[in-house]
């Protein structure tokens, strides 16, 4: 692209140690004069400006495909379910999702879907806002143990702090929801919502503060959303304020997946957007014995079983009601797994590709190629305005929507730009690769360790696990990527760790 061309052509001007961290928490360019700065900028907001000029303009290329009237959507964004985590990926030996599968078959597959991030708060912000999470300011997962018991031990000994974050998802952000009740959506939330304040610490039903629940971001409806991250336990009585507790052992997944299904019953006569997003495949690890049984023993493969019923029963009861091709069905997990990733490095809680690349299915039959495929990267901020595309609202009616429509890429028409995605994620994790920002262009993905002030340079296309720092050996395409993503955290604002004086 022309605009990263004009990038290349300036001088290098950083070796190593490309981030300064002040006091003031914002980041400085370091080994560079006022003058060599001020060029670097103004190069880059040109590049941006053209960049954006191109976005713009395929987007307007975008609204003349002419949507259908209203179509259904459902949106699953399972827990923590990893790459690999799906039969038709064929990565892990017995896994076995035949109703996922099928999904796949009758629709499109993206082998580069990301989360916005490694952990679950900010992914589920960016779907409903279509914002990065940088941007919002809730760049961690809401603690359930309180933010103030949270920073205590993950600051102990460390060089940074972790940076500030939000501990709910704000009420004056604009929701996915809330535009499609403006056309005439009924709206449903059923499952884990985890963006309505410090979790379980001070409750004993998950309720922190309700004024932040999904009734109050554009849903009709909701079913199990409060503060939790993660269930009390999978079996009834749930301790869940928003979800009445079923007979005495219930199943959570299976009562949500039956839930689901009367949303659907209870709304079939207009259209609706459900947001399905079971607390699965998040720990704890609990499944009914005979998932257990059927499964050798697996519980976490149990668990995934059990998942793929429940969307089993919930395309069984679409088919029943002859809503199949009135009905978008996106499949999604909000990052990656917390098991191996293979191939991929890393699990949930890294910046590595096992931490926040998903799986990602669209199916809506006589509208996306049946067993299609799209390398495309896409990542969660692209839902919002692909999801109004979807329903013939022109995102750019949206100004705060920082993601781009994937629609061409469902119809088979056209390509998107390539455009650089980003992660921001200033918080330690144990797992791994962490505190730190990434960017991905192309084939191209680096990344920028803020504490150990590490740089990572991946070619994804020929490595996919990430085996070979290529740092050194293409200084250009590093430094390239680095000062784009430095312009970026600028342009956003973001919150960035101080030193841990
Ligand atoms: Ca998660």
């Amino acid at each position: 692209m022309k605009a990263y061309r004009l990038v290349l052509e300036v001088p290098i001007l950083f070796k190593k140690r490309m981030f300064s961290i002040n006091k003031f928490s914002k980041i400085k360019i370091i080994n560079a004069s006022k003058m060599k700065k001020l060029r670097i900028i103004s190069v880059v907001i040109l590049g941006y400006i053209i960049s954006v000029a191109m976005i713009t303009k395929n987007e307007a290329s975008v609204s003349n495909i002419e949507a259908p009237d209203h179509p259904n959507i459902i949106m699953i964004s399972v827990d923590d379910l990893g790459y690999s985590d799906v039969g038709y990926m064929n990565y892990k030996a017995g896994i076995l999702t035949p109703n996922i599968d099928e999904i796949a078959e009758s629709g499109m597959q993206f082998t580069d879907a990301y989360a916005v991030a490694p952990v679950c708060s900010p992914t589920r912000a960016s779907i409903m806002t279509g914002k990065y999470p940088a941007s919002l300011k809730l760049t961690c997962h809401i603690p359930g143990n309180g933010i103030e018991n949270y920073l205590e031990a993950k600051n102990d000994g460390t060089k940074l702090k972790e940076a500030y974050f939000e501990n709910h998802l704000p009420l004056n952000e604009i929701t996915i929801a809330e535009v499609l009740k403006t056309k005439g959506y009924a709206t449903g939330y059923i499952g884990k919502w985890h963006l309505a304040g410090d979790g379980a610490v001070h409750t004993s039903d998950g309720i922190v503060n309700a004024n932040y629940h999904p009734e109050n971001q554009g849903f009709d409806v909701n079913i199990g959303g409060c503060a939790y991250g993660k269930p009390e336990s999978y079996f009834s009585p749930y301790s869940n304020g928003t979800v009445t507790d079923g007979p005495q052992g219930e199943y959570l997944t299976n009562r949500l997946g039956d839930e689901a299904i009367k949303f659907i019953e209870q709304n079939k006569a207009q259209p609706f957007f459900l947001s399905f997003a079971p607390y699965t495949v998040h720990k704890p690890l609990q499944a009914p014995a005979s998932d257990i049984e059927n499964n050798n023993g697996n519980v976490y493969f149990a668990m995934i079983d059990n998942l793929d019923q429940n969307i089993g029963k919930i395309m069984d009861k679409l088919d029943e009601l002859n809503l199949l091709e009135s009905t978008i069905v996106i499949f999604y997990s909000d990052n990656g797994g917390l098991f191996e990733n293979p191939p991929l490095k890393g699990i949930k809680g890294t910046l590595n590709e096992g931490g926040i690349r998903v799986p990602l299915l669209v199916s809506w039959p006589n509208n996306i190629k049946v067993g299609s495929t799209s390398c495309t990267p896409i990542t969660s901020v692209d839902f919002f305005p692909t999801i109004l595309d979807l329903v013939g609202v022109n995102p750019n009616t949206y100004n705060q929507l920082e993601g781009i429509s994937f629609l061409p890429l469902l119809k088979g028409e056209l390509s998107i730009s390539e455009r650089p995605i980003y992660w921001h994620f200033p918080h330690h994790r144990n797992e791994g690769l962490s505190m730190g920002a990434a960017i991905r262009k192309g084939k191209w993905k680096y990344i920028y360790e803020f504490e150990k002030e590490e740089e990572y340079l991946y070619n994804l296309e020929e490595d996919i696990a990430e085996q070979n720092n290529l740092v050194v050996t293409n200084p250009l395409k590093a430094e390239e990527l680095s000062i784009q993503l430095q312009q970026w955290l600028k342009e956003v604002d973001a919150e960035m760790p101080e030193l841990n004086d």
